[in-house]
């Protein structure tokens, strides 16, 4: 009676465990990376319908809710108070889905350490948000966990938009925190994520870039996201 399940049940193990003994035990890592509402989340739960996949969203509820306090509010209500304890408080969260024990061959995060600092705390200096001494310590942070961590990528999905398209989504989501976030910031963010992940004049870029197009709407999306899958799943 209880043959079949069991016979099954053997067999995922044994491709899961081939799967994962061919790449010595680490997960092929890919980040999804791309402006605020270029659709990360949505591009995550396309690769739900699949099994062996770790689907790591970003860790926003934690930045709405860290001992009670909404980090990511008091963030963009008054940003040169807030954001250097905001950027502290995403480094520690992200780092902590870095090293988060994946039981799949294939791990799927939502942004990365590399995006905070590179697009994020890179545009909050160069905006004056935060105080260059500010920006030392991050750096320096960044520098000691990235020398002292390995933070492995196979794959970056860059979520490519165009700034007034997003900030149209945006303002439609509706997620009140974000309501106040003018295009000009978005803009900003857009060329930073060309710089490190198209034009290479940033940072350092720690894995191939697969360019998608995320300004087509909902009903096409599905289409390009389908052109990552044999990148990510690896199919034969
Ligand atoms: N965010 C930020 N700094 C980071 C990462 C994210 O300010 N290092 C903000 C941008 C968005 C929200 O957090 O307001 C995450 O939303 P999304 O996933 O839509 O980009
Ligand atoms: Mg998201």
């Amino acid at each position: 009676m209880f043959k079949r399940p069991l016979i099954t049940l053997c067999f995922k193990a044994q491709r899961l465990f081939s799967k994962m003994s061919a790449m010595n035990g680490k997960p092929f890592t890919v980040f999804v990376e791309g402006n605020i509402g270029s659709g990360k989340t949505t591009f995550l739960e396309h690769f739900r319908q699949f099994e062996d996949i770790t689907l790591l969203t970003e860790p926003v509820e934690a930045w709405r809710n860290l001992q009670g306090w909404n980090l990511l509010d008091l963030m963009y209500k008054d940003p040169a108070k807030w954001a250097m304890a905001f950027q502290s408080y995403v480094s520690l969260t992200m780092l902590d889905m870095h090293r988060r024990p994946t039981p799949t061959p294939v791990k799927l995060m939502e942004r990365s350490l590399f995006s905070a600092r590179y697009c994020f705390v890179e545009n909050m200096m160069r905006s004056g948000t935060l105080h260059p001494a500010e920006f030392a310590v991050l750096d320096e942070w960044f520098r000691f966990i990235h020398h002292q961590i390995p933070i492995e990528a196979d794959l970056i999905v860059y979520l490519k938009t165009t700034p007034s398209i997003v900030h149209e989504r945006i303002k439609k989501r509706a997620r009140s925190e974000e309501q106040c976030v003018p295009l000009s910031y978005i803009e900003d963010l857009h060329r930073l994520h060309e710089d490190w992940l198209i034009n290479r004049t940033l940072g350092e870029c720690p894995a191939p870039v697969l360019m998608l197009d995320a300004d087509l709407d909902l009903s096409q999306i599905t289409e390009e996201y389908k052109k990552s899958e044999h990148q990510i799943l690896r199919k034969a």
